[in-house]
């Protein structure tokens, strides 16, 4: 059995209240390990141990924080087997991915912002014969990370990497679904030598040690990705303490796919943001629209390849879906599915749940599930589902696609396909989200700003923007007079 430690001024530790919650295997349905379930006195003991080493951390030269980055992305890079093993046994998303997408970017976030921290410069204004200012950036101080299970270290690294890089201390909170590369990482942080109380991670629920994370007056910004509820409470929390927030919340992303594309390409990118993660990505495309002259040859090429698309043991290397991160996840899911027959929604394909024999017969498997003839204002295609389940709607006109896609109360990405120059930059700048590929998806260039409007989020992480809110500007003015 796997006992989980939390990560606090730099040693390995029990919760200090000595209780543990069960860890769950979601490709067996077993029980493999314990996690701290830490309160609010793990928090305060881990704030504690940031604030002591916040005034030599911050002091340090940039480049030495750099370097100290960089050989955790190094560590990360060798240990990338026994991280990957651990990210798929913790969220039951097939190896193979979590070997060529999650630990890889974990590197790449600490490598990234690794080598951004000497270059992180700062603007003066010049008033020639009257003034001079120039804005100092100060690290904002002791900073609580939070984040979710879908993508664990990948998106866990993405809030702690800027932080410690502008000089922050850390206390972060990994989901208490997936702890189990947030432990790894520890262990990690220790052999490259980062200083004890700069990054403190500690383990348990969002009730249980998230909330005192919000709440404590010492804690001055709060990075979070997760549900959109969630967030709401955060910012409800945070807010009157006028911490700084940043928020990375829910989707319910558009593919559009226009009847002058690259069919081929956007059927089999369309299946890699429906179903990659076992759709669980916060960017996933769930609300497919097809333009009408093409709409019948992209399902049927959509169904063929969906036949590909192997559920199975997420260990084995021709596994293409894992099992969903938990059975809680997984009826919640399931639900979705009975709300959208009862919506008056056609089956085109899955819609069940899938028996993997052997040592996954009790795992959470669910099938890629498809529907078409729903109307765009339906709860199915309003709230965000977060597995594997996408909705076919065809359109006419390019008003009517961007009206449908713009419908929703979520703003994060969507996806254009279409050959046509002028349609993609005319519809891109309308598109309300903060991120809009276009005859692409998930393609990732870290220096961009990246983030949701509506009720996806807050802020912008990514670059110098991630860089900018661990920091608290002044600015200083001095008379040339
Ligand atoms: O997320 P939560 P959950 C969506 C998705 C999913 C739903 C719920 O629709 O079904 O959110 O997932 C911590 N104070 N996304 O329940 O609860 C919690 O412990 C402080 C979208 O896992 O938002 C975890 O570490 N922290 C998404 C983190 O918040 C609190 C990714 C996220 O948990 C807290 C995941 C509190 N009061 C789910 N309550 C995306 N956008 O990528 C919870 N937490």
């Amino acid at each position: 059995m796997l006992v989980l430690l939390n990560y606090l001024n730099g040693r390995l530790a029990p919760p200090l209240a000595g209780r543990y919650l069960d860890n769950i295997d979601p490709a067996t349905g077993r029980v493999y390990g314990q996690i701290p379930d830490s309160g609010p006195e793990d928090i305060a003991a881990a704030v504690a141990a940031a604030e002591a080493a916040l005034p030599a951390w911050a002091a340090r030269p940039a480049e030495e924080r750099g370097r100290l980055l960089e050989k955790i992305a190094d560590l990360i890079d060798q240990n990338l087997e026994a991280l990957a093993l651990a990210e798929c046994r913790d969220n039951g998303k097939p190896l193979a991915l979590a070997r060529s997408m999650d630990i890889p970017r974990a590197a790449s976030n600490f490598r990234f912002f690794g080598t951004a921290a000497p270059h992180f410069a700062t603007e003066a204004h010049v008033q020639p014969g009257l003034a001079l200012n120039y804005t100092v950036r100060h690290p904002v101080g002791v900073v609580g990370c939070i984040s979710p299970w879908n993508l664990p270290l990948y998106l866990f690294t993405w809030k702690i990497a800027p932080a410690l890089a502008v000089g922050c201390c850390v206390v972060a909170k990994p989901s208490e679904v997936t702890p189990a590369t947030a432990f790894l990482l520890s262990a990690l942080c220790i052999e490259a030598g980062l200083p004890p109380g700069v990054l403190n991670i500690v383990h348990g629920t969002g009730p249980g040690c998230g909330q005192a994370l919000v709440e404590h007056p010492a804690v001055k910004a709060i990075s979070f990705t997760g549900g959109t509820a969630t967030g709401r409470h955060l910012a409800a929390t945070a807010a009157p303490l006028f911490k700084k927030l940043s928020l990375e919340l829910g989707g319910k992303n558009p593919n559009i796919v226009f009847a002058d594309c690259d069919l081929a390409a956007a059927v089999a990118t369309s299946i890699r943001s429906s179903f990659a993660n076992q759709g669980q990505i916060c960017l996933c495309g769930s609300r497919l629209f097809i333009e009408r002259p093409i709409y019948e040859a992209f399902k049927v090429e959509f169904l063929r390849q969906l036949k590909d698309q192997t559920i199975g043991d997420p260990l084995l290397p021709e596994t293409k879906q894992g099992a969903l991160v938990s059975e809680a996840h997984l009826h919640k899911v399931l639900a979705y599915i009975e709300l959208a027959h009862k919506e008056g929604g056609t089956l085109l394909a899955g819609g069940h749940r899938a028996t993997v024999p052997g040592r996954c017969a009790e795992g959470f498997f669910l099938e890629p599930t498809v529907f078409e003839n729903l109307p765009p204002d339906c709860r199915t295609n309003q709230e965000e589902i977060f597995g594997p389940v996408v909705t076919l709607t065809p359109f006419d006109t390019e008003a009517e696609a961007l009206a449908m896609a713009n419908a929703t109360d979520y703003g994060l990405s969507a996806t254009v396909w279409t050959r046509d120059l002028a349609r993609a930059h005319r519809l891109a700048p309308a598109l309300h989200c903060g991120v809009v590929w276009v005859n692409t998806w998930l393609h990732r260039d870290l220096r961009t700003p990246f983030g949701g409007m509506k009720n996806s989020g807050v802020g912008r992480e990514g670059g110098l923007e991630a860089l900018r809110f661990f920091t608290e500007a002044q600015n200083i003015c001095i008379s040339l007079i």
